[in-house]
């Protein structure tokens, strides 16, 4: 968070224009890399002859400077080759106006052709992409965050067109608590997340847990409740008792609360699933009943009684083998919890 404020404060006040960046093609619009230009620049665009007779484009960035200088330089030789003769040079502004000029026709409207998006297999930040392609009509330009590539502290990025249907699955399959999926249908819009609507606020002891992924907004209690208690807490709090309802929740909660020295674990940490009906059947406290397929229950867990007693409350054991893996044991203990909402 400290070095993104920093990233604000140092370039957050002077409009860099992004601009296409492309040698030697014989038409604007068909550059595919762009660039973000120096605060002092603008978009250009060069158009000359070869010694073979071949009108050739550059397009890049330009001092605006050199810019407002332009305009006697036609007939020239150019510095680049000293055969090539420059015939035209011109700047224009706003990003990525210089898909034409010298004569080149731009893109197409909007309307005959699909967006123009970002296009990158992978890229360390949504907005950290250079390659842009010129979608089919029907497309829409899509960015979500690659799991399988991403870590907790590095997500990876993945920009490309695809048909409308096609881009509506792909974002549902790659929900993201800190990078939500964009569909968009304006040219270059895939450079952004789309909006978030389950932020997690950290205030008062909240805390976001995260595989890159999947992510947990929980708040962890040292102060010690039977499981009842502990739920009324949570509740009280606008939350309840966490569900670890997949793997990787569970994995998330064993590996924090095993970083945390300063969790009172050892003797159990509440978690939201319980033995309701007292049928052996443990279910969540959203009601939905605990996989044994996606839990981490330890091994020999759950044994549902114990010494007479019944064990109908779920918690994770700072003392197994394996820290923090799940067992079930008697509801009046009183232990640390976690909360979640
Ligand atoms: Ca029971
Ligand atoms: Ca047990």
């Amino acid at each position: 968070m400290i070095s993104y404020l920093l990233l604000i404060f140092v370039f957050g006040f002077a409009h860099c224009e992004r601009c296409f960046e492309c040698s030697g093609i014989d038409n604007p619009n068909n550059c595919t890399t762009i660039k973000t230009c120096g605060a002092e620049e603008k978009c250009s665009v060069k158009q000359y002859v070869t010694a073979q007779g071949n009108i050739l484009y550059d397009v890049d960035c330009l001092a605006t400077l050199t810019c407002q200088s332009l305009g006697n330089i036609f007939g020239k030789r150019d510095a680049r080759a000293a055969t090539d003769v420059t015939t035209c040079e011109e700047c224009c502004d706003g990003d990525f106006c210089n898909h034409q000029g010298c004569g080149a026709t731009g893109l197409a409207p909007v309307g005959d052709r699909g967006p123009l998006c970002f296009a990158c297999d992978s890229a360390t930040g949504p907005d950290a992409c250079n390659q842009v392609v010129t979608c089919a009509k029907g497309e829409e330009c899509l960015l979500y965050v690659i799991p399988e590539l991403s870590g907790p502290s590095q997500l990876v990025y993945r920009s490309m067109c695809e048909p409308t249907a096609a881009c509506s699955a792909i974002s549902s399959l790659h929900h993201n608590a800190i990078c939500a999926p964009n569909c968009c249908i304006d040219d270059l819009c895939n450079n952004q997340c789309a909006s978030q609507t389950t932020a997690c606020d950290t205030a008062n002891g909240w805390q976001q847990w995260t595989d890159g992924s999947t992510t947990l907004c929980v708040k962890v209690h040292n102060e010690h409740q039977n499981w009842e208690d502990a739920r009324k807490t949570c509740i009280a709090d606008g939350g309840d008792l966490v569900v670890l309802d997949n793997v990787d929740k569970a994995l998330i909660a064993r590996r924090e609360a095993t970083a945390d020295s300063t969790l009172d674990g050892q003797s159990g940490i509440w978690i939201g699933a319980k033995d309701f009906n007292d049928n052996n059947q443990f279910l969540w406290v959203d009601n939905t009943p605990v996989v044994v397929a996606n839990g981490d229950w330890d091994n020999g867990q759950p044994n549902y009684h114990d010494g007479g007693h019944e064990q109908d409350c779920a918690l994770m054991w700072g003392g197994s083998p394996t820290h923090f893996q799940w067992h079930d044991d008697w509801c009046e203990k009183r232990l640390s919890f976690i909360c979640e909402k």
